[in-house]
């Protein structure tokens, strides 16, 4: 989608410190990081939100907790733990329409979130 920025991030044509990347999924860190470790891990196909999944993107969403957990290690963060966030919609804060999951840790989190 040519007005989406993460797909603009995906095309290179905005840049973006990208911690993995491979043929479907790509994880870079959020430009606002809300914790030390902050990274977003988003599909390269454009899905707007969560609202949107279907049955047929099951394979994909096991591809992406995967980068999840490999970048989770790669970070330091799986002994400790982290946290996996999606927002959906207004009322859920999302802000990019582009479905994606931050990844946090490095610091005790807390509950609930606001
Ligand atoms: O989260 C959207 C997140 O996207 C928010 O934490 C900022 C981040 N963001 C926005 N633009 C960029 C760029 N250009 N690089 C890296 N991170 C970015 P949401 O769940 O939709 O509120």
């Amino acid at each position: 989608m040519a007005d989406c920025i993460f797909c603009q991030i995906i095309d290179g044509k905005i840049p973006s410190q990208k911690v993995y990347e491979d043929a479907d999924v790509l994880a870079f860190n959020d430009i606002h990081a809300q914790a030390p470790v902050h990274v977003l891990v988003i599909p390269k196909k454009h899905i707007a939100s969560a609202q949107e999944l279907g049955e047929k993107d099951g394979a994909l969403l096991g591809k992406i907790f995967t980068v999840i957990k490999r970048v989770a290690e790669e970070k330091g963060l799986a002994e400790k733990g982290y946290r996996i966030v999606n927002n959906c919609g207004e009322d859920g804060g999302q802000t990019v329409h582009h479905i994606h999951f931050h990844l946090l840790g490095g610091r005790q989190l807390t509950w609930p979130p606001g």
